[in-house]
């Protein structure tokens, strides 16, 4: 087995997916040093693009093995360092569906819902003339009732409990959902003041492996507004438009936003191609 002595985790500190893993690491106090393997939008480091064939972080190293996508991660630090755990135990296989489930339609429902507000506000890719100003109100509209209806069901599934993890206490379906309640709350779109929901993200925010991970998310995120000018100055930079995140995209009404997008070559799709190739210009 692999010890734990060097961690190396490519990651973003705003991204919603690496602050999952951020948490977990910190929960189960295995020291970690990150770096972001993106500079301008163009990939920096050699080492990230030969292990994650999609180029997405995070990514965790830890000597020869190198781990993609988050869910994953954190099953392997699970089996890795298994106390304290974050999975209910096996003696409890519904609990650990549960916690599972919570945390797939966080990561894939929820995320997509957040990440198309935030195409709208830090790359004005809508919002720069009147109709689009018309565009940014509509999506506006649509994200925040999204955003309350996933409210009403993550609450129903926390039900009198504190945590996700019911009876088990604060693991997968907390860390993967407070990154990205957290977020709305930057957007502007908060559960309900007094809400249970409220209680349960105070309640997470008050351990110390969230807080510092969420004090890293607002430390960094003005940064985000950058990529307005990545779009922009001809740099080639391209944002990925991928499965749940271009659904959610063209469900809350951005459909000119993705084909734009591709006109301008400013989008990009996942490995393996290219967006030219694969398409064609709309
Ligand atoms: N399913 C993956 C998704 C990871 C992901 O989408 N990461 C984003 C950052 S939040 C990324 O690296 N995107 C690459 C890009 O935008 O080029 C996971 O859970 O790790």
């Amino acid at each position: 087995m692999s010890s734990t002595k060097d961690l190396l985790l490519f990651d973003h500190p705003v991204s919603s997916y690496a602050q999952k893993i951020r948490i977990a690491l910190r929960e189960k106090n295995l020291p970690f040093r990150s770096e972001i393997p993106v500079g301008g939008g163009i990939q920096s480091s050699p080492e990230f693009v030969e292990t994650n064939p999609r180029r997405e972080v995070p990514v965790l190293i830890n000597g020869s093995d190198a781990i993609f996508d988050s869910t994953i991660i954190l099953e392997y630090l699970e089996d890795l360092h298994p106390s304290p755990p974050l999975l209910p135990p096996a003696s409890d296989p519904g609990a650990r569906a549960r916690g599972r489930m919570i945390e797939d339609v966080a990561d894939t429902i929820y995320e997509a819902v957040n990440w198309v507000w935030g195409e709208v506000l830090w790359s004005g890719r809508a919002g720069d003339d009147e109709e689009r100003n018309l565009l940014r109100k509509h999506i506006a509209t649509q994200v925040c009732d999204q955003t309350e209806q996933l409210y009403t069901w993550f609450e129903d599934k926390l039900g009198e409990y504190d945590f996700f993890g019911g009876s088990h206490g604060f693991g997968y379906a907390d860390l993967a959902l407070i990154a990205l309640v957290h977020r709305s709350i930057y957007y502007g779109f908060p559960p309900a003041n007094g809400s249970k929901l409220m209680a349960w993200y105070d309640r997470c925010a008050a351990r110390e492996s969230v807080r510092v991970t969420l004090r890293e998310f607002d430390e960094n995120v003005a940064g985000m507004f950058k990529l307005k000018g990545f779009y922009r100055d001809g740099s080639g930079f391209r944002r990925q438009y991928r499965d749940h995140r271009m659904e959610a995209m063209v469900k809350l009404g951005g459909w000119e936003i993705l084909r734009d997008g591709i006109r301008h070559e400013n989008v990009k799709f996942s490995w393996p191609g290219q967006l030219g190739k694969q398409l064609g210009k709309l």
